[in-house]
């Protein structure tokens, strides 16, 4: 038993239901992934207990020795895993680090170009119910709607057009590589700051499997919890004439004291990211959702621009007269852990939506390679096609129970 079972069985059984829930099920969910054992025992060790307001060797605490050898060493090692000059491990997620950018170079009313959310961009890109939409002037960029992927020429009028201060590149549910260096060049036409947010492709971006916006555009930022497989959190990267703004709009801009327990993990995870086998794991990543987008293809379901090249598909469901509430509920029956998603042109709402985003990151790190993603990508259609057959919905339940039980989540 636990100690935590011994002193509060009820926090303890609620953590132990959901190891359960994850042991037994398949997460699909693009944004997902399951942290080492490593990253988990720097999360809950003392290194919660300390204030450590400033940085390293400015802090507005004493005691801090050893939280700075812990932060400058995750400064050091992402700087090392995308070569990038400057690094601020402090935002506590991606979106405080989309907002610590948008408030070291933009005031407010200023002009900003991002992606819009029922496309493929992210809430805190200036959306109308976010800080963002309501702090900035927000022109969205889409999707070309036949090609369902970007077209840059559109970007680069609409840029020309509105004259932004800043252009944001980067996605939630973008199946397709995006061209950094492209925006980079839209945005030096039109004298904007170009910022990408790799929340989602962070890892791929480390690994080569994806173009690093790293040294290209003026600001990155990401989360480390998606493909970078580490704790909950964000991180800015970026040259080093912009540091002193970027650090002073994280810390005291924006944030108070960082949590160093989750520096801690993050340190722990960039180190992990710089093994050799970690490139292999996001090759098979995208090897994963490519296996897995063909069998859905065969299967007759429509992908969003037709297929992928990095951890996610998008499927519309249009074709099956089902929406993606109806798609992640059934699918969630049967331990397949998906979500609901907007796709281009969406006639319904968010919390309803026509589509269906899934992700290869948290079931590649269980150990699962293309022979499973096709057994999953069958399971996936077989519910979808047979949706209000209870019977349908238990029986591959009841294999996907069966399949997640060869990869234990920590079998060490
Ligand atoms: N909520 C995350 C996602 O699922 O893409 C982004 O923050």
């Amino acid at each position: 038993m636990s100690y935590l079972a011994t002193t509060d069985y009820e926090v303890a059984s609620i953590i132990e239901k959901e190891r359960l829930r994850q042991q037994n099920g398949l997460e699909l969910i693009a944004s997902e992934n399951l942290v080492s054992k490593a990253v988990l025992e720097a999360m809950g060790s003392v290194m919660t207990n300390k204030y450590a307001e400033g940085y390293p060797g400015k802090r507005y605490y004493g005691g801090c020795e050893f939280h700075d050898m812990a932060e400058n060493l995750a400064r050091d090692r992402l700087k090392e895993l995308f070569g990038a000059e400057h690094a601020n491990v402090q935002p506590h997620s991606g979106t405080q680090a989309n907002m610590a950018i948008y408030f070291a170079v933009m005031g407010c009313g200023d002009p900003l170009m991002s992606m819009s959310l029922s496309q493929g961009g992210h809430l805190s890109h200036g959306s109308p119910v976010s800080f963002s939409g309501r702090l900035y002037q927000v022109t969205p960029y889409g999707v070309d709607l036949k090609t369902e992927t970007i077209d840059y020429g559109v970007v680069e009028e609409i840029a020309r057009k509105v004259r932004p201060k800043v252009i944001i590149c980067g996605a939630s549910a973008y199946p397709r590589t995006i061209d950094f260096s492209a925006f980079q060049e839209i945005a030096e036409q039109v004298d904007a700051i170009c910022m990408a947010d790799i929340a989602h492709i962070a890892g791929l971006c480390a690994t080569g499997m994806h173009e690093s916006p790293v040294g290209v555009v003026d600001y990155t930022t990401t989360t480390t919890h998606k493909t970078l497989r580490g704790p909950r959190g964000g991180a800015i990267m970026c040259d080093a004439d912009n540091a002193p703004k970027v650090d002073k709009a994280v810390f005291p801009g924006m944030q108070g004291g960082p949590l160093m327990n989750t520096i801690a993990a993050k340190a722990v995870c960039f180190r992990e990211a710089l093994r050799p086998s970690f490139r292999e794991y996001n090759r098979q990543i995208v090897k994963n959702s490519q296996a897995m987008a063909a069998v859905l293809a065969d299967e007759g379901l429509r992908l969003i621009s037709g297929g992928t090249d990095n951890h996610l598909i998008l499927l519309d469901l249009t074709n099956l007269s089902l929406t993606g509430l109806e798609a992640e509920v059934a699918l969630g029956k049967a331990h397949i852990t998906v979500n609901k998603n907007t796709i281009p042109n969406e006639s319904r709402s968010p919390f309803v939506t026509s589509g269906l985003r899934i992700g290869t990151p948290a079931v590649t790190t269980r150990g699962m390679k293309e022979e499973e993603m096709r057994r999953i990508g069958h399971f996936i259609a077989t519910v979808l096609k047979d949706i209000h057959n209870e019977a349908t919905i238990k029986k591959v339940g009841a294999e996907v129970h069966e399949m997640a039980k060869g990869f234990p989540l920590y079998p060490e």
